[in-house]
C-alpha cells in the first residue's frame, strides 16, 4: 500500500485505502459514482436483502451532534428487484462492495449467488444489523452462526467475501476467526453501536418510531478501535476498520489497531461527501511528516513489549 500511488486490497486496485460505509448514502449510481469521485477508495452499497422492505417510519435517523442514531430497519426493493441498478453499475469505472442481509442462512446464499453474478468487487456479508430482531444482528453474536453465514456465501460467491461484523459481540475476536475459519478473505468492523435509544421528555416518548437504533460518528470511536485491536490478533485475514472515523488522525489510529483500510461513514454527515478527500489529505499530511507509509504502521500499536 503505497502512499499516493494506490494500492491493492485482495487483489482489486483502490486508489486509497478509504470505504464508504455500507447504508450512508445508499443504492443510486450517480450518489455512488460521486463518492469514488470525492476521493473514495472503495465504495459500498446499501444492505440488499432477500425480498422488498420498506423499511421502519420515521424518524430513523437522529443527528445529536456527537454521532448519530439510526433504525432506518434494512430498506431494500429485494435483491431481484434492482435491475436498472445493477444495469448502471455494470458501466462503473469504481470498485464496488456490495453488501448483502438474510434471514436465515438460506436466505444470505441466495442473494450473494445472485449479487456475485452482478460483478461487484467483493461482497460484504451483514451479519451485524442492529435494527431488526430477524436479521443481521443474531447471526453475528454466535461463532457458529457466523460460520454458517459465511461458509454458504462462500460457497457461491465468485468474489471475495468480506464479513461485517457487530461490536455487541461478546468476543468479537472469537466471531471474527470463526469467520476466517469459514473462508472470509476479509474483516470489516464494526456496524453501529447498540441499540441506544433517545426519549422526548415532552411526549414522554422514544424519539426513533422503532424506539432503539444503532449508534454511529465519533463517540463509538475508542469502541471501534478496540475491536479491530482485538480482531488484530484473532486473525490473519485485513480488516476494514471503521466506526466514529472523522479526520485523517482517526485513520492513523484505526490503521495502527490494525486496519489496512479506514471506512467513513457518518463524517459524510459531518464534512460533506469530499470528506474523503479530506481524510487522504490529512493522513498523507501525517504519513509524510513521520516518513512512513500505510504498510508501516498497520497494526503497530501491537508492538509493545
Ligand atoms: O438499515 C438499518 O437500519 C441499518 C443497517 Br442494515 C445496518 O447494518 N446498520 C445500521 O446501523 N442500520
Amino acid at each position: 500500500m503505497e502512499k499516493g500511488s494506490g494500492m491493492e486490497f485482495l487483489g482489486v486496485k483502490l486508489k486509497n485505502p478509504l470505504v464508504l460505509a455500507s447504508g450512508v448514502l445508499g443504492n443510486s449510481f450517480d450518489i455512488l459514482r460521486r463518492v469514488h469521485e470525492n476521493g473514495c477508495g472503495l465504495v459500498t452499497m446499501k444492505s440488499i436483502g432477500p425480498a422488498p422492505r420498506d423499511g421502519h417510519n420515521n424518524p430513523t435517523v437522529i443527528d445529536l451532534g456527537y454521532g448519530m442514531i439510526n433504525a432506518v430497519g434494512l430498506p431494500s426493493p429485494g435483491y431481484d428487484q434492482m435491475e436498472e441498478e445493477w444495469q448502471e453499475l455494470a458501466t462503473r469505472d469504481f470498485p464496488l462492495n456490495a453488501s448483502i442481509y438474510g434471514g436465515s442462512v438460506k436466505e444470505f446464499e441466495t442473494v450473494a449467488q445472485f449479487v456475485s453474478d452482478k460483478h461487484p468487487d467483493f461482497i460484504e456479508v451483514n451479519i451485524s444489523c442492529p435494527n431488526s430482531e430477524k436479521h443481521g444482528m443474531m447471526f453475528g453474536i454466535s461463532e457458529s452462526s457466523a460460520h454458517d453465514v459465511i461458509a454458504a456465501v462462500k460457497k457461491v460467491s465468485r468474489v471475495p467475501v468480506i464479513a461485517k461484523l457487530t461490536p455487541q459481540a461478546p468476543d468479537i475476536g472469537r466471531i471474527a476467526k470463526a469467520c476466517e475459519d469459514a473462508g472470509a478473505d476479509a474483516i470489516c468492523a464494526i456496524n453501529t453501536l447498540g441499540p441506544g435509544m433517545l426519549i422526548d421528555i415532552e411526549t414522554r416518548t422514544p424519539v426513533l418510531a422503532f424506539k432503539k437504533g444503532g449508534l454511529s460518528g465519533p463517540m463509538i470511536k475508542p469502541v471501534a478501535l478496540r475491536c479491530v485491536y482485538d480482531i488484530f490478533d484473532a486473525v490473519s485475514i485485513p480488516i476494514i476498520g471503521l466506526g466514529g472515523i472523522t479526520t485523517g488522525k482517526d485513520a492513523v489510529e484505526m490503521i495502527m489497531a490494525g486496519a489496512s483500510l479506514v471506512g467513513i461513514g457518518s463524517a459524510v454527515r459531518y464534512r460533506g461527501i469530499d470528506v474523503f478527500q479530506k481524510v487522504n489529505e490529512e493522513l498523507n499530511q501525517w504519513l509524510t511528516s513521520h516518513d512512513c507509509k500505510i504498510a508501516d504502521i498497520v497494526g503497530v500499536a501491537h508492538d509493545i513489549s
